[in-house]
C-alpha cells in the first residue's frame, strides 16, 4: 500500500529527510531519483509530498512552490528573521543588521528587530531604536535573563517559519531555550569556544514551536547570502528612504552627489538618521564595486 501524504522538512541529513506529516507524525523520507537526475536538492523548510511505503521505505515526490531560498543557511520557505541586538555587550553592529534588513527585502522575508538583555542595558535600547524608529520594522526588547519581552516575540513568531540572525552572543540561543524550554541548546562561551569545530559542520534544523510555527537557529558567524544587487536600486531596500526618491530632481537619483535630493534634505532634517544613511554610501560603494566585476568570475571558466 502506498500513501500520499504532505508535510513540512525540518532536517536532512546525508540523503536522509526528517518530514514533519500534516497528520502530525514524523517521517524519515529519501529524495526520490527524479530529484537527483534534474538536479534538485530538497531543503529544509519545503513543502513536500511524499509516499510512504509499508515496507517502511518513504520517498519525497514532489516539491512546492518555493517562497524563497537562502543559501546560507540552506533553508526555504522563510516567513521572519528575527534580528537579534544587544542593549549591552556585544557593542551593536549596525552595519550587519542594515545587510540583513536589505536581504529580508529581497527575499519577502519579514524583519523583526529584537533587542536583547534590555536587563543589562547600557544605552543600546535608546541608540537602537533611534537608528531604526522610522524603518517602520517591528522593534522588540527581551531579556532572555529575566523573561521581559518573550511573550511578545512568542507571539510574532506565531504560525510562521523564523530564523534567528545576528551578532555572537547577542542572546539568540538563550532567547530560543526561553522561548522553547524543552530544547535546552547551547549557549555562551562553550558554544563559541566550540564554534568552528560544531557550528560550522551543524545541520540546518527547524523546531516546531507549540503555536503551529517553526524556528530555527544559526552562529553568529553566519551571514545571509546577500543577492547580487545592482547599486542604482539599493535604496529601494530602505523603506524609509523607498517613497523619498520621487521627491528627488532626478529620475534615477541614487541620493549620493546629486543636487536636489530629497533623501539628503530628508538626513538633513533628521527624518533619517545620519548613520543609517553613512551606511547606506558604505553599502551603495561596496555593491558598486563588486557589480563592476560580476561578469568577471564567469570569464574565468
Ligand atoms: N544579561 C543578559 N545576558 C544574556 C541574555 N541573553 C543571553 N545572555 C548571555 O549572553 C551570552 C551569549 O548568549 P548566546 O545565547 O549563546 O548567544 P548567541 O547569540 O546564541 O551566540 P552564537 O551562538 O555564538 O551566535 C551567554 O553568556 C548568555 O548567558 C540576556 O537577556 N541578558
Ligand atoms: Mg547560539
Ligand atoms: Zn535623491
Amino acid at each position: 500500500m502506498i500513501d500520499k501524504m504532505r508535510g513540512v522538512i525540518y532536517k536532512g541529513i546525508g540523503s536522509f529527510y526528517t518530514v514533519h506529516g500534516d497528520d502530525g507524525g514524523e517521517y524519515v523520507c529519501k529524495a526520490c531519483g527524479r530529484f537527483r537526475k534534474e538536479h534538485i536538492i530538497p531543503l529544509v523548510g519545503d513543502r513536500v509530498e511524499f509516499s510512504v511505503k509499508d515496507t517502511g521505505h518513504s520517498f519525497i515526490t514532489d516539491i512546492c512552490e518555493r517562497k524563497n531560498v537562502l543559501v546560507r543557511p540552506a533553508v526555504a520557505n522563510l516567513d521572519k528573521l528575527i534580528i537579534v541586538m544587544s542593549a549591552t555587550v556585544p557593542k551593536a553592529d549596525f552595519y550587519l543588521t542594515d545587510k540583513l534588513l536589505t536581504a529580508c527585502e529581497q527575499y519577502k522575508i519579514t524583519p523583526v528587530i529584537v533587542i536583547n538583555k534590555c536587563d543589562a542595558d547600557e544605552g543600546g535600547i535608546a541608540e537602537i531604536t533611534s537608528e531604526y524608529e522610522k524603518t517602520g520594522y517591528s522593534i522588540l526588547r527581551t531579556s532572555a535573563q529575566s523573561g521581559e519581552g518573550t511573550e511578545q516575540l512568542r507571539a510574532e513568531m506565531s504560525g510562521c517559519v523564523s530564523c534567528f540572525a545576528g551578532q555572537s552572543a547577542v542572546g539568540k540561543t538563550s532567547l530560543l531555550n526561553r522561548l522553547m524550554p524543552g530544547l535546552s541548546m547551547q549557549t555562551g562561551d562553550l558554544s563559541r569556544k566550540t564554534e568552528r569545530g560544531k557550528h560550522t559542520t551543524r545541520h540546518v534544523q527547524l523546531w516546531e514551536t507549540s503555536d503551529g510555527g517553526a524556528v530555527l537557529d544559526t552562529p553568529g558567524f553566519s551571514l545571509l547570502e546577500i543577492q547580487e544587487q545592482n547599486p542604482e536600486k539599493l535604496s529601494e531596500l530602505y523603506p524609509e528612504m523607498k517613497g523619498k526618491g520621487k521627491d528627488c530632481r532626478f529620475s534615477g537619483c541614487v541620493h549620493i552627489n546629486e543636487p536636489d535630493c530629497a533623501v539628503k534634505a530628508a538626513v538633513a532634517l533628521g527624518e533619517i538618521p545620519n548613520g543609517r544613511y553613512a551606511r547606506y554610501v558604505s553599502m551603495y560603494n561596496e555593491l558598486a564595486e563588486e557589480y563592476k566585476h560580476r561578469y568577471d568570475k564567469t570569464k574565468l571558466h
